[in-house]
């Protein structure tokens, strides 16, 4: 994997952290998995990884229980399914560790309500869920940082979408720092190359999401294969009928979804594939990422559908995990607590 960042390739000398998570707020799409997951399997040699399901975060929009919890356990079996390997990572549930809210709420007497406002997630959610627009929708990206920095973090590895939290993330850090001395590490956002930004097979302009109202925009990880295959034949192109790799046209963004996606499949780069598929017509470009897709989900859905059986081995992975979690994030909250006037002894 080749990652945008070089500042944070690990060296031998000391292992760098590495924090990341997923909301269960759906069914992780084909987007997630390229964004994120996929990617994070690949540090876990070199870093040390911390990996959540960020179930705090998902109550920014309203869930319903009992689906909630069911999605939670589903996307710690599709993490492990993926090959995030709990003997090698900490993987645990947001909501586990109280240490997250705890910091958050401090970093929100940190955190300028303009700078939330800026937050190009913030607009969009709050535009689609115009009845629920929540205190905790506008404070995500400080929740976020309290993730990130509880574990004294390194680098993140994130979707593009993500790298504006990032920012924000690093800016509360430094305030704090400033005022405080070096209490956290600021982090470095880590974006993949290839495939930082899958868009929606229906609106190519706009990235794929897991709560997109239009499931023909997003793959599904759980999809029947038959579905994911007629999702990617029925994704908008364009009328030009030229298979060119043009990231920066907005008219070709859904072929140059299509390019992408096939290059993290088959470990190629949107140019080479282009290049193998010039002079040919769409539809065989289509059912050249269908089976690639497929292809490359079969073996994790086998894996999933084994290890989601498992509630014990599950339970057993996050409470673990939880302690683990708790131990690293308790000691970053005290200093805080002692650091901002509270009586800790
Ligand atoms: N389309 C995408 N392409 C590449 N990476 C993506 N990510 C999300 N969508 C894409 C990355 O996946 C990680 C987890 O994201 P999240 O679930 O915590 O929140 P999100 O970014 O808001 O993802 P969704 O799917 O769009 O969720 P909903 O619909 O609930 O808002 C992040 O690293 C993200 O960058």
């Amino acid at each position: 994997m080749e990652l945008e960042n070089k500042e944070v390739q690990a060296r031998p000398e000391r292992k760098k952290k590495i924090f990341s998570g997923v909301q269960p707020s759906g069914t992780i799409t084909l987007g997630n998995y390229i964004g994120a997951i996929r990617n994070w399997v690949k540090l876990q040699d070199d870093y040390d990884c911390a990996f959540a399901m960020m179930d705090m975060h998902t109550i920014t929009v309203r869930q319903t229980p009992a689906e909630l919890r069911r999605r939670t356990l589903e996307l710690m079996a599709l993490y492990i399914a993926c090959g995030i390997d709990p003997k090698k990572s900490i993987l645990f549930i947001q909501s586990h560790n109280s240490a997250h809210a705890e910091l958050a709420w401090i970093l929100n007497c940190y955190t300028y309500m303009g700078e939330l406002q800026r937050m190009t997630q913030f607009k969009d959610k709050s535009a689609r869920h115009a009845d629920n627009i929540n205190a905790g929708l506008f404070t995500y990206p400080v929740l976020m940082a309290a993730d990130i920095l509880l574990y004294q973090a390194d680098a993140v590895p994130v979707g593009k979408d993500q790298m504006q939290h990032i920012e924000i993330c690093r800016d509360v850090a430094g305030r704090f720092n400033a005022l405080y001395g070096n209490v956290f590490t600021i982090p470095e956002g880590l974006l993949v190359k290839s495939g930082a930004k899958i868009a929606s097979l229906q609106e190519p302009t706009k990235k794929m999401s897991k709560s997109d109202s239009n499931p023909k925009g997003y793959i599904s990880m759980m999809d029947d294969f038959g579905v994911i295959a007629k999702k990617i034949k029925s994704a908008v192109t364009d009328s030009e009928g030229v298979i060119e790799y043009r990231p920066d046209d907005d008219a070709k963004a859904g072929v140059n979804n299509l390019l992408s996606i096939m290059a993290v499949m088959t470990d190629s780069t949107p140019e080479r594939v282009a290049a193998d598929f010039a002079g040919q017509g769409y539809g065989a470009l289509k059912s050249a990422v269908a089976e690639a897709v497929v292809e490359g989900i079969r073996p994790i859905r086998a894996e999933y559908d084994k290890i989601i059986k498992d509630k014990a081995y599950l339970k057993d992975i996050y409470t673990t995990g939880a302690e683990r979690a708790c131990g690293i994030a308790n000691r970053t909250l005290k200093k805080v607590y002692k650091k901002v006037g509270f009586v800790t002894d």
